[in-house]
């Protein structure tokens, strides 16, 4: 009965908010705690970060937390340096390597019905296609594969970098053999090196087993199945679907303009980083596979098998587990493409999400800062001292 009352208050406040989008005139939102085990997600914290966020150079920033049927939003600045829109957490956004989070569930799908094994050598799938037979489908969506980074050369130069590729389209293949024109970091399967090849070899796997395109194959078994209406995967098409907000590149020259980015291809990553959606539909989606309903127990299993990054972060296969100053873990993962920060983790029973985006990237301060909106959601107001300390700290973390 109270719950019942909470919630339809929760939910009215979030619609009042969204359709006012002007932060000043937001009423407070009281916020009570619905997911077991932890306490309220601090709104006034979460409204702090991301003013820090916008301070540090971003020129918005924005977060949604659904808490079992409760949401909060809150944002700040603005979403278009021409009209002056204000951001809102309805926008539309390039998730980045969330991305590899789909591409994992497509794969591990097809684990389930016995088409892929994830201790089979990439090559009995893709014959020829890698260097090593000892590299594992395990190897590859675990980031232990050894493979080269590609993207660590091609945006050595942040804008320069990324104009000389913002209307390409590259074949799998490019990006691979890119990746292979350099020394391997590690023997297969003997140390965590993130690399998106290890994701654009995903996305083959996916196509050559399906003989479908990686879009058709997120769309029948992800986008469609959870009615993410917000969610799509266009490439090669340059724009995002319908309302947005616009990315912003910042220059590795300090003080030099920021660069609208919103405009590309991103087949420099596509099933390693190239899918659009909204804080809803990240929300959903990760309470869907954390709860349970995307995949069966022995694949989520399989994803949450943890090596160590550093004191605080994990990897499994296509997930992240950071672990957060008060003691709790959350579930989910980082992304960045240029224009766009991301940040998309839920609660391990998948009941507390929160999704935050700052329309900049390369830029090391908001993304630490950013961090901090894991913080307001998950520890709740007794964290406020330590998020500083603790963002800060985090700042670094390779994505
Ligand atoms: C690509 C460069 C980073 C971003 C990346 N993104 O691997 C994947 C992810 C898809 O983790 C770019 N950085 C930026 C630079 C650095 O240009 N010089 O920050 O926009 O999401």
């Amino acid at each position: 009965m109270v719950a019942t009352t909470v919630g339809r208050g929760l939910v009215l406040g979030a619609v009042a908010l969204s359709l006012l989008a002007v932060p000043a005139q937001a009423a407070p939102q009281q916020a009570r705690p619905r997911t077991a085990g932890l306490p309220a997600p601090d709104t006034a914290g979460l409204r702090g970060v991301l003013s820090s966020a916008v301070a540090k150079g971003a020129p918005g920033a924005m977060a949604r937390i659904d808490d079992d049927g409760a949401v909060y939003q809150e944002v700040r600045g603005i979403a278009d340096s021409d009209t002056l829109r204000a951001i809102d957490t309805a926008d539309r956004f390039r998730v980045g390597s969330v991305t590899k989070s789909f591409t994992t569930v497509v794969l591990l799908q097809l684990v389930d019905e016995h088409r892929l094994s994830l201790d089979t050598p990439v090559n009995r799938y893709l014959p020829g296609l890698l260097p090593d037979d000892g590299i594992t489908v395990r190897h590859v969506l675990g980031h232990r594969s050894g493979l080269h980074d590609y993207t660590d050369d091609m945006f050595a130069e942040s804008v320069s970098g990324f104009e000389a590729v913002r209307d390409k389209v590259f074949t799998y293949r490019q990006l691979v053999g890119l990746s292979l024109q350099r020394p391997r970091t590690n023997a297969p399967g003997a140390a965590y090196a993130y690399s998106n090849t290890n994701f654009v070899v995903a996305g083959m796997l996916i196509e050559e087993l399906t003989g479908h395109t990686v879009r058709t194959e997120y769309e029948n078994r992800i986008f469609k199945p959870l009615k993410l209406e917000d969610t799509f995967y266009v490439h090669p098409d340059t724009g995002i679907p319908g309302r947005h907000t616009k990315g912003y590149l910042t220059p590795d020259t300090a003080g030099a303009a920021l660069v609208d980015a919103t405009r590309q291809t991103v087949s420099w990553a596509q099933s390693a980083g190239a899918v659009i959606s909204s804080a809803h539909d990240l929300n959903t989606f990760y309470s869907a596979l954390l709860g349970g309903r995307l995949i069966p127990a022995a694949q989520l299993a399989e994803m949450e098998r943890w090596i160590p990054v550093d004191s605080t972060t994990a990897y499994g296969l296509g997930l992240r587990r950071r672990t957060l100053s008060c003691g709790v873990s959350v579930y989910g993962h980082t992304g960045a493409v240029q224009g766009y920060y991301t940040y998309a983790f839920a609660s391990k029973d998948g009941r507390r999400s929160l999704t935050a985006v700052a329309n900049t990237s390369n830029n090391a301060d908001v993304l630490g800062t950013l961090a901090g909106t894991l913080e307001s959601a998950f520890c709740g107001e007794r964290a406020s001292v330590r998020r500083g300390a603790a963002a800060a700290r985090r700042s670094d973390e390779p994505l």
